[in-house]
């Protein structure tokens, strides 16, 4: 799309009367983009295109979010690195040249810096900076943000990019204050390296960031205490080296490929058997999980159609994996301590892993169920459970995030009418297709609650939001109107058919994150849509084309004299 600069998209520069430490020279943004990850980059770069004026606020000294965080040792994506990019540039996916089938957590933060670099879109974010609240004043009709620094900026849009998992979760646990080791967040790691080296280490936690960090932590620490609370299903990754003809198949169809995925349900393409576990023979079954083990990834669950919808075959999954877990741990106590019996596969995000159930043979690893004797306090030099006490130099919680709303509810934000977002989701965030929130008026949410983005590849997520939320300020401007609102009957029908797709999932049958139980105090509420990728995108194209319904438009007075 051409860029176009016309007085209503473009520099959008009223000279507005709000207090505060107005140094900045720069006029004020049409939007303001909170966040440079992957989300926050591309709204900077495509809003930009579409002949907006943009500036970026994010906490950190650089870009990357997630990846950015998210340094611990063996951090990696389990998607294929191949599909975990942008597709918005044919010449930058065909360029980019991946080294590993999972990249590591460095080799896909030198990805962002270059999109960042390659797009320059460096100079319109401001760095370590957080934003710290943003209200919509409804005389001015624009956003004002104002920051941990003090300062304050208005404009038309806020765009939400600051991440669905990006508030790292400690629990507050007796006494953590008094440790005298050092203490780690997987998600929100140190930037210079950290040496376990003959050290006693506790990890808290086992979800997708402990399996990761466990087996490299058990290389070089001493001991390893591994407090498990609950145990994941965890699939072997089998990563290595991108290989010339795997690169070259995508890179040869990247154009039909990445069409293809808009019509699946996580965003993510996987090689299956196309057949249900009904269509096979026990033998089939068998050999198919095998075939699917040994190849490795979050592709398991894909083996056959039915191991998400069929209890029957999601049992003989289930059981496959723990037959696995323990064929492979020696101990069987461990093994059995190891093996996921109180919920189905799939209902808590299944994990990839390098050697993870190996590590438990390790002689320096110990697990411990903290289901069975839950950790009591942390005392100056250990983390101490209902029957003992575990001396230990460095915890390293990990933990997760308190998901979806957690960096969204960080922010102070008030819509129309000084209407506080955290006491309108003090139940639990409803929006309008995960976008837009009734009663805050042009502010969008990128893969925010209400929105599959979680659920499969948030990258192909991150591109729709922006694509749609793009497409429909250009329709503001052809139609000539300023404001746009989700109207509040139409969340409330979103947010009903999010629940009733939620309630006839798989997820309700574990605590999750996804269902925000992690969090202390937090409402229990499946947090995305789980009708799928490829529904939930045709249902927003859907709506665009019918002229927005359920959002409703109105033309400025205040806004139209500034243009
Ligand atoms: O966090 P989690 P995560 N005492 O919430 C335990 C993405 N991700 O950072 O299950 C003891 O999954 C908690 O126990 P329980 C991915 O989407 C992707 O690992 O609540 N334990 C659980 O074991 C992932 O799902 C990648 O009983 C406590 C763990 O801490 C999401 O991020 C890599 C506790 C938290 O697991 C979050 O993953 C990493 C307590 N008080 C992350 N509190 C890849 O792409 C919590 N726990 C591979």
């Amino acid at each position: 799309m051409a860029a176009r600069s016309n007085k209503h998209l473009a520099g959008d520069a009223t000279n507005v009367n709000y207090t505060d430490s107005l140094k900045d020279i720069r006029p004020e943004p049409d939007a303001i983009i909170v966040g440079a990850g992957f989300g926050g980059l591309y709204a900077l770069h495509r809003l930009k295109q579409i002949g907006l004026s943009v500036e970026g606020f994010e906490a950190g000294a650089g870009v990357g979010g997630t990846w950015y965080w998210n340094r611990y040792p063996g951090a990696r994506c389990d998607i294929e690195s191949m599909q975990y990019s942008y597709s918005f540039s044919d010449k930058l996916q065909q360029e980019w040249k991946w080294q590993e089938k999972y990249a590591p957590q460095a080799e896909i933060l030198r990805y962002i810096e270059h999109v960042a670099e390659r797009f320059d879109l460096l100079k319109l974010i401001q760095f370590n900076t957080r934003i710290v609240s943003a209200s919509f004043d409804d005389n001015l009709e624009r956003w004002i943000v104002t920051t941990d620094r003090g300062e304050s900026k208005s404009a038309r849009y806020l765009i939400l990019a600051t991440g669905p998992l990006s508030t790292a979760n400690t629990p507050a646990i007796r006494g953590l204050d008094r440790f005298s080791g050092r203490i780690f967040h997987t998600g929100a790691w140190p930037h210079e390296p950290v040496d376990f080296i003959g050290r006693s280490v506790g990890v808290i936690g086992t979800g997708s960031s402990g399996i990761q960090i466990i087996p490299e932590l058990a290389q070089v620490a001493k001991d390893l205490i591994v407090f498990q609370r609950t145990p994941n299903f965890s699939i072997p990754s089998r990563n290595g080296p991108l290989t010339p003809a795997r690169e070259r198949m995508f890179k040869e169809r990247y154009k039909v490929f990445r069409e293809e995925i808009k019509r699946l349900p996580s965003g993510i393409f996987f090689e299956t058997t196309g057949k249900s576990t009904e269509e096979v023979s026990p033998e089939e079954r068998q050999s198919g999980f095998e075939e699917a083990w040994a190849k490795g990834g979050v592709g398991f669950v894909r083996t056959f159609t039915d191991i998400i919808l069929n209890p029957e075959a999601n049992t003989s999954a289930s059981d496959f994996i723990r037959a696995k877990i323990a064929e492979i741990v020696e101990n069987p106590t461990v093994a059995s301590a190891l093996q996921p019996k109180t919920y189905p596969l799939g209902a808590k995000r299944i994990c990839v892993d390098t050697g993870y159930y190996e590590t438990f043979n390790k002689s320096n690893v110990s697990l411990i169920d903290v289901s069975k004797t839950p950790i009591t306090h942390i005392t100056s030099k250990a983390v101490s459970t209902v029957d003992a006490d575990y001396p230990l130099d460095d915890i390293v919680f990990a933990t997760g995030f308190d998901a979806l709303t957690g960096a969204i509810l960080a922010i102070d934000i008030k819509g129309s009418a000084g209407r506080s977002l955290k006491d309108k989701w003090k139940e639990g965030p409803s929006t309008y297709l995960g976008l837009m929130a009734a009663g805050f008026p042009n502010m969008f949410m990128v893969a925010g609650p209400g929105s599959p983005s979680i659920l499969g590849n948030v990258v192909v997520s991150i591109e729709q939001h922006v694509d749609w939320i793009s497409a429909c300020l250009e329709y503001m401007h052809n139609h000539d109107v300023d404001v746009i609102d989700a109207k509040p009957d139409a969340e409330a029908q979103w947010d009903a058919h999010v629940n009733e797709v939620a309630q006839s999932s798989l997820f309700q049958q574990a605590d999750s994150w996804y269902l925000g139980s992690n969090i202390p105090g937090k409402p229990r509420k499946f947090l995305a849509y789980a009708g799928g990728y490829g529904v939930y995108r045709d249902k927003c194209a859907e709506i665009a084309s019918s002229g927005y319904e359920g959002f409703i438009f109105r033309k400025s007075p205040v806004l139209a004299a500034s243009n």
